[in-house]
């Protein structure tokens, strides 16, 4: 069953990834409608072009941002734990597939895993990230879904037989849900994972203004390039106007809702053409970009237990900035 050694697998990926990609007319109509209304809103899942997610990769190395090293030298630390936890012959399924530096952490440990299985809505990050860890782990099936995977979506079957499945959602993004959609999508994880699998979550914390408003305000302006990207993503994918140097990145820590908020900031009283339509922007007003909601370890458990989770490990870092969880079916 496994391909001789020193012989690759099948480009599984070039079979695998043509038909589900997300279609391109979905993003006229989600940026249409986030426009139109009288908040001014885009969906962050657009952030992650090309140029977007090479831009989030970089966030990742700045001082202030301290969810990724904080996150890996948690993982680094407990990956013993949290492999044995995921027992072997484990199908492990991973949204969001961006970097495979973390993946790799778990596979290095696991015990016979049955296959890899990433999904992302980026088809570039999945491609490279798909060929890159099926060159690092030749005896790996390695089987990437291109979805957006905040929609239900199929596991691929592998070869091998699974005796479990692991959901593996680092990074916080659960973080980009409001509490209710979490709990919904917490309950598709644990579908995903049935009644015998575990999911393994990264979920960020609450912390003082000063760092979480540092955290996504960078004095290198990397984020506020990240930010800015998704008005020149719209002006070249859909043939808008925007003029990207008279909108402004702001972060800002909601206290009331447990989140920090990205905007854009419309610098002057401005019109935007978007094919046949045109978006009016007051000076001051702002498009909503992204909510990154930070949690409470016990609202964080009660929200899970809604979805009909339980909890069965928290591990963090010695100074509470972030945790990573393993759930389970209650
Ligand atoms: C990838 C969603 C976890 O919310 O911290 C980083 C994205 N936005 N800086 C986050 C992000 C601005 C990031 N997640």
């Amino acid at each position: 069953m496994n391909a001789p050694i020193g012989l690759a697998p099948p480009p599984r990926a070039a079979r695998t990834l043509p038909g589900l990609a997300p279609a391109a007319a979905r993003f006229r109509s989600d940026v249409l409608a986030g426009l139109s209304g009288p908040r001014k809103t885009l969906p962050c899942k657009y952030l992650y072009d090309e140029l977007g997610s090479a831009l989030f990769e970089r966030i990742c190395e700045l001082d202030e941002y301290y969810p990724t090293r904080t996150e890996l030298a948690i993982l680094e630390t407990h990956v013993g734990e949290m492999t044995e936890r995921l027992g072997p012959r484990c199908l492990l399924v991973e949204y969001g597939s961006g970097s495979s530096r973390k993946t790799r952490l778990l596979l290095d440990r696991l015990r016979e895993p049955a296959a890899y299985v990433p999904i992302d809505i980026s088809r570039e990050a999945l491609a490279a990230s798909a060929h890159a860890l099926a060159s690092a782990y030749p005896q790996l099936e390695v089987l990437p879904v291109c979805a957006d995977y905040t929609e239900p979506l199929e596991v691929p079957r592998p070869r091998r037989r699974v005796l479990r499945r692991g959901v593996f959602f680092p990074g916080s993004t659960i973080g980009n849900f409001t509490p209710p959609e979490a709990q919904r999508f917490l309950g598709r994880m644990a579908r995903v994972a049935g009644p015998a699998g575990g999911i393994l979550l990264g979920v960020d914390l609450h912390k003082e203004r000063a760092v979480l408003e540092a955290a996504y305000d960078d004095a290198q302006g990397v984020t506020a390039a990240f930010n800015k990207n998704l008005l020149t993503r719209i002006n070249h994918e859909l043939g808008a106007d925007f003029d990207v140097a008279r909108f402004r990145h702001l972060a800002r820590w909601n206290a009331g809702a447990g989140r920090i908020e990205m905007h854009l900031v419309s610098e002057a009283e401005q019109s935007v053409r978007l094919g046949e339509c045109r978006i009016r922007f007051a000076a001051g007003e702002t498009i909503h970009t992204e909510n990154s909601y930070k949690y409470e370890l016990g609202h964080f458990a009660a929200l899970a237990a809604q979805a009909g989770l339980a909890v069965r490990r928290v591990w963090t870092d010695a100074d509470a900035l972030f945790s990573v969880q393993f759930l389970t079916a209650a």
